[in-house]
């Protein structure tokens, strides 16, 4: 009997950008008796389901975009004999679409870490049950991962998590509602052993793959501190002296180590905080600015950003205190018209951020922009092939549509096509070569350039394009071009390393 975790995805490009965390935890959580588990990332090539026997345990994680390959997989498992698991966040907020469309004996719903090991016990003896509730588990609980059984070469950054959960409630966005809006922060000395292992194992570039890296803001100290009552302010002072304390640990690490996490961008107003972030390597952040007018803030419920000239003005500081942005910006919000294109370009290569990703809003189901959505549409929503868009990520990738909900002015086209021309004038190659300037040796410059075409190539034209061949072309080139990138992420391994 075999263990096996796997990773879905319509798409293979022989190189990995971020090693996905949960399938390294839960090798992990995978108790020994059982033997190592059998890994497959198909982000890197697709599975052989030669490999999978009847009476093994297959364990399937997904999200809402690969949910469908992940039920043609479990499926097939299934039909060859195996006990077939999903979990993952889609699997938790649909745990009987798993059962009924994707082949599960068992569905884990939450973190998987305590629930893993009973499940797997439950099929060795014959008798998975339907659900497992994983539920949260405490920041002191979170496994590292099983970095021993990473394939070698294969991906650019390595993944670690410190902190699960967002205070936040974006109206686009799950997290809060899935991990919840306590921040669970995993003790210090864990994540810098993890840290400190990977880097032995010559990963020089890790992302700090949590939901907000900034839980505890300026204003949330001022608004706790108003309150009669000083046990909150407490709670938010010692979760953001964690966060200090860490920065402090992560400062011992090697100079050319380079932490990247996501964060929101009131971390703006709080230069210490950016200080000692750029002290602790953590050289990068992936800010949701989401819109670039107050009334698209208002629209996703993001009202602690900034908008004009004022999100300029904090995005610029970010890099004034030495931490590069990777902006991410929505487009098709209901208050979007065809100006808001330009004047978000504009905005985007004024504001000294590093790199900028445009996605167009898709209702991710558990947010409230899908609840809405979905009401909207009534008891008899439009098919494709016969699937309601209700649930989308079940029509086939090919056929999928690339914008849902329907604007008051702007036709689908004109979103897709503008959200396009986005993508195409911020990655001209003369646009590419002027940010290019933020590092400094020729060396460095052209690097930059690679990565920034191979990062629009597997984000914007795999995802926003319509035409297949384009979409084909864009996924050859970035595969032929993973090669060379990855080497250039590459670190020396520091077998000896040290730090506690
Ligand atoms: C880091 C991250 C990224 C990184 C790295 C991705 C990677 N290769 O790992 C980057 C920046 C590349 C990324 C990209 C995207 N992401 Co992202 N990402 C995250 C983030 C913040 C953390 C994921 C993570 O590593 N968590 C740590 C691991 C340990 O936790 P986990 O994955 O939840 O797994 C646990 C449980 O779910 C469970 N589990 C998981 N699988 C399985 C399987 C089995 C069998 C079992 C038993 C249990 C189990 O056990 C695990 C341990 O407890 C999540 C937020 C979140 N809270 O999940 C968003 C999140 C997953 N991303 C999201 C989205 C939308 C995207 C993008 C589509 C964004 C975009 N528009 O481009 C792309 C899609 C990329 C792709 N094709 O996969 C959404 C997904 C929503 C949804 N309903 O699917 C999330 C939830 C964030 C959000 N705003 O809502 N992402
Ligand atoms: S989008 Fe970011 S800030 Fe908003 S709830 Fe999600 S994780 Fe939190």
């Amino acid at each position: 009997m075999n263990v096996h975790l796997i990773n879905p995805s319509h798409v293979s490009f022989g190189i990995g950008v971020i090693t996905p965390r949960w399938l390294y935890v839960l090798a992990a959580a995978t108790p020994a008796e059982y033997g190592v588990p059998v890994l497959t990332d198909e982000t890197l090539e697709l599975l052989d389901m030669s490999r999978i026997e009847r009476g093994d345990v297959v364990g399937i994680g997904i999200h809402t975009g690969n949910a469908l390959r992940g039920y043609e997989i479990g499926t097939a498992a299934r039909a060859a004999g195996a006990y077939v698991v999903f979990g993952g966040i889609h699997a938790t907020l649909y745990p009987d679409e798993a059962r009924d469309l994707g082949g599960a004996h068992a569905v884990v719903t939450g973190d998987g870490e305590r629930a893993w090991p009973m499940v797997i016990r439950d099929c060795v003896a014959g008798a998975p049950q339907e659900r497992y509730e994983g539920g949260r588990i405490e920041g002191d609980e979170f496994m590292p991962g099983r970095w021993d059984l990473l394939p070698e070469g294969r991906y650019m950054w390595a993944s670690v998590q410190t902190v699960r959960g967002c205070p936040k409630h974006c109206s686009f966005c799950s997290v809060w509602r899935t991990d919840g809006q306590r921040p669970r922060q995993r003790h210090v000395d864990r994540v810098l052993d993890e840290i400190v292992e990977l880097r032995r194992r010559g990963f020089r570039f890790i992302a700090l793959a949590d939901d907000n890296f900034y839980p505890v803001t300026l204003e949330d100290l001022r608004m706790a501190a108003r309150r009669q009552d000083p046990s909150h302010l407490n709670e938010l002072k010692a979760t953001r002296a964690e966060r200090f304390e860490l920065m402090a640990a992560l400062e011992r690490m090697p100079d050319d180590t380079v932490f990247f996490t996501q964060i929101t961008m009131e971390a703006a107003e709080d230069p210490e905080f950016l200080d000692a972030m750029r002290k602790a390597h953590i050289k990068g952040a992936l800010v949701g600015v989401e819109s670039v007018t107050p009334e698209g803030l208002k629209d996703v419920y993001k009202n602690f950003n900034e908008s004009g000239e004022a999100l300029v003005e904090r995005l610029r500081t970010f890099r004034r205190h030495g931490v590069h942005v990777l902006g991410s910006f929505i487009f098709g919000l209901p208050s979007d018209r065809l100006a808001t294109f330009d004047t978000c370009l504009s905005v985007a290569e004024r504001s000294d951020v590093t790199f900028a990703q445009f996605v167009m809003l898709t209702p991710f189901p558990g947010t409230l922009d899908f609840a809405a959505w979905e009401k909207s549409l009534g008891p008899e929503p439009e098919r494709v092939g016969g699937i309601p868009v209700s649930r989308h990520w079940l029509i086939p990738q090919q056929n999928r549509p690339k914008v849902y909900i329907e604007h008051p002015v702007l036709s689908a086209e004109q979103i897709r096509a503008s959200t396009q021309g986005v993508w195409d004038q911020f990655y001209s190659f003369r646009s590419i070569w002027n940010r290019s300037k933020a590092v400094r040796s020729l060396k460095a410059r052209l690097a930059f350039v690679l990565i920034s075409k191979i990062y629009r190539q597997m984000y914007a034209n795999t995802g926003i394009a319509t035409d297949s061949a384009r979409v084909n072309r864009s996924a050859r080139w970035a595969r032929w071009m993973a090669v060379p990138c990855r080497r250039l992420f590459a670190g020396r391994p520091m077998p000896d390393l040290q730090l506690r």
